[in-house]
């Protein structure tokens, strides 16, 4: 039997888009791998590294995924019995978000920060629409996260690198274009917040769907529809991917959350039991620190959410 080994650059309703070699092959979604229950909704995700036969007399079907280096997955929409790996191997995560328009949305950020620190996946948030707080359209978030500097001071003190930019304006793409060179990146972030305009602004020839935001929901339809790992010219891979609404996490320990959020570590040594929970107990050095404003209640907001769902 003849086989190769290829990477997922594409994933549609019943193929995927392989690349072996700089050449791309089709390969069908079937064949024992699908047929197994297992814990993912699917059992290849874009990024994946895979051995699929390419023998001339059978049909081209995936025979393995071969292990991941690391993952960005969240629980699957819906009952949240599945997982969803939304892509494997990569080696940074640009997180964006919108300043204005949509605003900037303080829980989605940190859920998303804690699905990376979970694979110690390295994450830059990127402010885009910064031409729309320039000229002071829209409307902006709440303190502290009115404005770019704001927020970029914010993250940074926890250790999460900021960048401003505007698709629109060319303002900081030169920036990200240095970001993006010869690294596997996956782009993600609500829709509508303009991740595939920059993706357009990086590289002029891609040509990537992007969609008007409708006054109603003030979010972009969803124009891009499933998450692709695309080469650029100026080296290394980005993965475009379809907007998130809502970032859950699949089978999380809540003991586990604490780790997620690196300015806690140190504060739980001021916790009087071994197995507080930091929501309700007393002594808790989380609480503490977050009534001395060594953790932010923006922060500690999010941790209790993200508690509440942890099982
Ligand atoms: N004013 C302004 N609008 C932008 C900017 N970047 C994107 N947009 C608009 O925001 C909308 C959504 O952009 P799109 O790239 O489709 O967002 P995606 O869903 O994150 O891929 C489109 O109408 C874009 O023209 C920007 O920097 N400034
Ligand atoms: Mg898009
Ligand atoms: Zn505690």
């Amino acid at each position: 039997m003849k086989e190769a080994i290829g990477r997922v650059l594409r994933i549609d309703a019943k193929q995927c888009v392989v690349d072996l070699d700089g050449k791309t092959l089709a390969v069908p979604l079937a064949g024992k791998l699908f047929k197994k229950k297992s814990r993912s909704k699917r059992p290849v995700a874009v990024g994946d590294l895979v051995r699929i036969s390419v023998d001339p007399d059978e049909e081209t079907r995936i025979e393995e995924v071969l292990p991941r280096k690391n993952r960005l997955a969240r629980a699957s929409a819906g009952e949240g019995k599945r997982e969803q790996v939304l892509v494997a191997n990569i080696d940074q995560c640009l997180l964006v978000s919108s300043l204005r328009l949509p605003p900037f949305r303080p829980r989605l950020v940190d859920r998303i920060l804690t699905g990376c620190e979970r694979e110690g996946i390295p994450t830059i948030l990127l402010l885009n629409k910064l031409d729309l707080e320039q000229r002071g359209e829209g409307s902006p978030a709440k303190a502290p996260f009115e404005n770019a500097a704001s927020i970029q001071a914010f993250y940074e003190a926890l250790g999460y690198p900021c960048l401003a930019l505007s698709a629109l304006t060319g303002e900081g793409i030169e920036a990200l274009r240095s970001l993006l060179q010869n690294k596997v990146s996956v782009i993600t972030g609500l829709s509508g917040v303009g991740k595939s305009s920059l993706l357009n602004a990086v590289e002029p020839g891609l040509a990537l769907l992007t969609s008007k935001i409708s006054d109603k929901h003030r979010e972009g339809r969803h124009t891009t529809t499933s998450s692709s790992l695309i080469p650029l010219s100026f080296g290394g891979h980005v993965v475009d991917t379809p907007g998130i609404r809502n970032f859950a996490h699949f089978r999380l320990d809540p003991r586990e959350l604490v780790e997620l959020f690196p300015e806690f570590h140190r504060e739980r040594q001021g916790c009087a039991f071994e197995n507080c929970s930091h929501s309700h107990e007393p002594k808790c050095g989380i609480k503490d620190a977050l009534n001395e404003g060594r953790i932010a209640p923006s922060r500690y907001a999010s941790f209790l959410e993200l508690l509440k769902e942890a099982k």
